[in-house]
């Protein structure tokens, strides 16, 4: 064979190559315009915002390979997109392989630019892992432009719906020594038939989303279409710890800078902030590769175990928790808390529902080695701060006992299980909660009379043992222990905490029968307390009332009236005929009427007066009660004498 024949054997093989090279071309961004949801996930408003995060993507690696620190992002007046970096440009260099420029083929060739060379690795990741292709094949006209440091010219080239229109040409001179990669695309309005415009708030999120994630990389934002155009810059030099002070804003925080980790192990690298505001909640955002992980995962399962162990060892060092305490949980520990992990992985392995959950479990290690390490030396070095996040977690933990107490007796565990009742609850027979009512009642033998002059069809029955709420320092938890009160909810049928649910009580009128005295109010407020703070919704409903005994009996021959106050019963005598001579009744407490008398002072509706309660009322008794839990025994006795009554009289 002569040098010529080569050559031309050669040229024609290269030609065969590239013939082939184009038909995979085409078929591949065929198959993107034909199902392009398997691409970009939908053709809505996601599917054309996910063209921007895919450009936006290629230039974030660019960051992560340490040659890009500003990113540009343009929404034009038309609609379509701009997007700019200021790294080493699309290589323009003729690829062996298909003959064609590097930029070319990254545009035209499917998963191509998937990994960089040069050591460098691609992690941040589009929904499938697809990029600039994709975008290219969706979009009616698209045109990207390099520039290169020390190649004199910058280069460009156009392409619609994914094909060649022009061949890679030079469009400018490269005079002031500049290097990055310009993008600018149009979604083509037949795939994107829902809507083709871009929402500002959606693209400014995740904007500031990913210059969080990123730290040290500036991302700008730039809307041309108002009559006055603008622009948003995010840079953040702290990264992750800046986005939990973004998070945190307007919140009550426990200790002022979040805690800040970071770290590298076998090619991952993890960075986790977290700070702990006064919320019962929690708000812990997890990502990989700048996606957000909605799912959680390896990494989140590493911070968690992570958190939970080092708050539990340094309690126990430092004799916090004692030895027959039980552990703080995982729940315990993060009431509060505000937390950002984030990872980077060389090769994320996506699983569930919505492929936003890490499976990698060397993510797992990572972090929880990483964040521990750094995280329990942070606990040494700051003992006020560590004290107080122990504190937090205590608490939470007392607060989870005593509601877990009261739900384990309301909750029926499954449907074998018959639901005890009370055993000193005496239902009333009517299964409509619209006239049924429950008298909560103060002592046994008050509760017997109640039982015995009620009306049996409409009226249940529970006596409270006043004893044992009457301790001086009823914590919530301790009255939540007692049983009675945990009858009351089981009786209630409603649930408890999260389950409550007041379209389920079983009763509308829920009264509260105590004595007129001291004990009494306190026992009343006790109740209240526990309402407010239980079954907000049934005062809310206006379901709770205090009933109202009477203070003295009058009875003269045939006639007997019920006197509530010392002025009413001077009046009532003044207008009596003197003979013959009245006989007046005080009554001291609930338990010194018979069942009649109860009833008929009390109970019967046609002649009893009740007290709705209203929120603010029991609002009141919430503050009385955060009173009564101090720790001087004399001041809180005046108040309770002194505020016996305290609900405005609303039902006469
Ligand atoms: C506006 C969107 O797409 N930026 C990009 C680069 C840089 C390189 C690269 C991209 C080369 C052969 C695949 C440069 N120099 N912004 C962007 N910046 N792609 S995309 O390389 C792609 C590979 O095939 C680059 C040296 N190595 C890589």
């Amino acid at each position: 064979m002569t040098d010529e024949e080569r050559e031309i054997e050669a040229k024609e093989k290269r030609a065969n190559e590239y013939d082939a090279s184009q038909i995979q071309v085409l078929e591949g961004l065929e198959a993107v315009r034909k199902r392009p949801g398997m691409y970009i996930g939908s053709t809505s408003s996601q599917g054309l915002h996910h063209l921007v995060w895919e450009i936006i993507d290629n230039g974030i690696d660019e960051a992560l390979a340490g040659f890009c620190d500003e990113i540009n992002i343009t929404v034009e007046k038309d609609n379509s997109i701009t997007v700019q970096d200021n790294g080493r440009g699309i290589p323009i260099d003729i690829q062996k392989k298909t003959g064609r420029p590097a930029v070319e083929t990254v545009f035209t060739i499917l998963h191509a630019g998937g990994k960089f060379g040069g050591g460098g690795y691609k992690v941040s990741g589009g929904l499938h892992g697809v990029g600039a292709s994709v975008v290219n094949a969706l979009s009616s006209d698209l045109e990207v432009s390099v520039t290169r440091a020390g190649d004199p010219n910058v280069y460009s080239m156009d392409f619609a719906y994914g094909k060649a229109r022009t061949q890679l040409h030079v469009v400018a001179q490269n005079s002031e020594h500049k290097h990055g990669t310009k993008v600018h695309f149009k979604p083509d309005t037949d795939i994107f038939t829902e809507t083709h415009i871009y929402d500002i708030k959606v693209l400014t999120t995740r904007i500031r989303e990913l210059a969080f994630l990123n730290k040290g990389l500036k991302l700008t934002i730039t809307d041309m279409r108002p009559e006055k155009p603008t622009t948003e810059e995010f840079l953040y030099a702290g990264g992750i710890r800046h986005y939990v002070e973004y998070l945190n804003k307007g919140k009550e925080v426990i200790f002022p800078e979040p805690v800040y980790v970071e770290g590298e192990m076998k090619g991952i690298t993890v960075e986790v902030s977290l700070q702990y505001t006064d919320d019962f909640h929690s708000n812990l955002l997890t990502f990989t590769n700048n996606i957000h992980t909605y799912e959680g995962g390896t990494h989140e399962a590493g911070f968690k175990t992570a958190l939970t162990r080092v708050i539990n060892d340094y309690a126990r060092k430092q004799g916090i928790l004692k030895e027959n305490d039980d552990n703080l949980s995982g729940e315990d520990v993060r009431e509060g808390l505000t937390a950002v992990v984030s990872v980077k992985h060389p090769d994320p392995q996506f699983e569930g529902q919505t492929k936003t959950k890490l499976g990698n479990s060397d993510a797992r290690t990572a972090t929880d080695k990483l964040f521990s390490e750094t995280f329990s030396q942070f606990m040494l070095e700051n003992p006020a701060t560590a004290k107080k996040i122990v504190e937090k977690g205590s608490l939470a933990a007392k607060a989870r006992i005593a509601a877990k107490r009261a739900r384990e007796v309301t909750r029926k565990k499954n449907g074998l299980e018959i639901s005890n009742l009370p055993g000193k609850l005496a239902d009333n027979t009517s299964k409509d909660p619209e006239i049924s009512e429950l008298f909560i009642v103060e002592g046994d033998s008050a509760g017997g009379s109640a039982k015995q002059g009620r009306s049996r069809l409409t009226q249940a029955i529970l006596p409270i043992r006043g004893k044992i709420l009457n301790v001086e320092k009823a914590s919530l938890d301790r009255i939540l222990a007692n049983e009675e009160i945990r009858s009351l909810f089981t009786a209630l049928g409603t649930g408890f905490g999260d389950e409550f649910d007041v379209t389920k009580a079983k009763y509308h009128k829920l009264i509260i029968m105590t004595d007129a005295d001291v004990d009494g109010a306190h026992i009343r407020t006790l109740l209240l307390t526990l309402f407010y703070r239980f079954m907000k919704p049934m005062i809310d409903a206006g379901y709770v009332y205090i009933a109202q005994p009477p203070l003295y009996q009058v009875r003269q021959g045939k006639m007997i009236r019920y006197i509530d106050s010392d002025e009413e019963l001077q009046e009532i005598l003044s207008q009596l005929p003197p003979s013959p001579k009245p006989a007046i009744q005080r009554y001291k407490g609930l338990g010194e009427m018979d069942a009649s008398q109860l009833w008929e002072t009390t109970m019967n509706p046609e002649n009893r007066r009740m007290m709705r309660v209203s929120s603010s009322d029991a609002e009141e008794a919430n503050h009385i009660f955060e009173m009564l839990m101090g720790d001087h025994v004399g001041p809180r006795r005046q108040f309770i004498e002194d505020n016996a009554v305290y609900v405005e009289n609303l039902d006469a």
